[in-house]
């Protein structure tokens, strides 16, 4: 079976072969094996995709391509992300290595076949053509990401009482953004605790029940009025955090560390937004997406 396919272009003189070489390193090609043989140097670039295309003649002149595609030696064709900057730096290594000789850059033209390309000349026995499609997303992965439609959903929201002038705002703040997502009031369960130390046990054990599909932790800690601040808090975080990674379950971080109460009004609505909508809106983007992956799971080919 083939195992990899090597086009040779034999290079007129020296000079030109370090030019090529320069050129191609300048463009982020991969350098392979350089060898000095006794015959002249070789050197081997390596790109991360190959293809080898025929094409008819007519099919060539169909094509408003035809004289960037075909010329006698047969250009090489490269295809690159963001054209415009490789272009960019086409002309500007022209700039810095200037030759006696003709070599050349042409404009960027659009293609019947839904790209874009220009070519480059930087020696004149030896173009190359650059290419990239015009959609941005072609034959790039989609990537898989969650929705903020909340119908059909189950949320915990576990909110402290400790700063309640507060916590109660970001409890408006999160249940404004299920219910205005399509979350039900019968899915949705709210549990207040004392204060934020609270948090993260009664966070496991809703996470544990298998009720929910998200919880959504709300809570302040003021750096002013908290002694062992940073112990708590650390503690707080990593509960929560762990309650997330052993069960499996998402939850939304909400609990502020502010300065101050000022501080924390604005972010519960005031001025920063309202943290508690965020959380509750990472936390419909959290079960959408965890419920995508769990098709894509089953069917691993869904989008191919
Ligand atoms: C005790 C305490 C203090 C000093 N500060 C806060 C705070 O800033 N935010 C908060 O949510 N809770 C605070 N608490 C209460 C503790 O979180 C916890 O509820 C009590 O220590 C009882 O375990």
């Amino acid at each position: 079976m083939i195992k990899g396919i090597t086009f040779g272009r034999r290079i007129r003189n020296a000079a030109e072969f370090h030019r090529l070489v320069n050129f191609f390193g300048a463009l982020g090609l991969e350098q392979g094996r350089c060898r000095d043989i006794s015959a002249g140097e070789r050197c081997r670039f390596a790109a991360p995709f190959g293809n080898i295309e025929i094409s008819h003649a007519t099919e060539c002149a169909q094509n408003n391509f035809s004289d960037q595609l075909d010329d006698s030696g047969g250009k090489i064709n490269i295809e690159v992300t963001s054209l415009d900057s490789v272009r960019q730096t086409v002309e500007a290594w022209l700039k810095v290595n200037p030759s006696n000789s003709p070599t050349t850059v042409s404009e960027i033209v659009d293609t019947s076949w839904g790209s874009r390309l220009f070519t480059a000349t930087p020696v004149p026995s030896f173009s190359v053509m650059f290419w990239e499609w015009s959609h941005p997303l072609k034959g790039k992965p989609v990537a898989l990401e969650g929705d903020l439609l909340a119908r059909g959903m189950r949320f915990a929201v576990v909110a402290a009482r400790w700063n309640a002038v507060i916590t109660d705002r970001l409890l408006q703040g999160s249940l404004d953004a299920l219910f205005r997502s399509g979350a039900s009031k019968e899915d949705v369960e709210i549990l207040r605790v004392p204060g934020a130390w609270e948090i993260p046990s009664a966070s496991r054990k809703l996470a544990e029940s298998g009720e929910f599909e998200a919880i959504i932790t709300l809570g302040v800690l003021l750096r002013g009025e908290t002694a062992h601040y940073e112990a708590i808090y650390n503690e707080v975080s990593r509960g929560v955090g762990q309650s997330q990674q052993e069960t499996g379950i998402p939850h939304a971080f909400g609990i502020l560390t502010c300065e101050t109460v000022e501080q924390a009004l604005d972010r519960a609505g005031l001025k920063a937004g309202n943290k508690g909508f965020e959380a509750a809106a990472a936390a419909i983007e959290m079960v959408s997406l965890h419920r995508k992956i769990d098709i894509r799971c089953q069917r691993p080919n869904i989008n191919s």
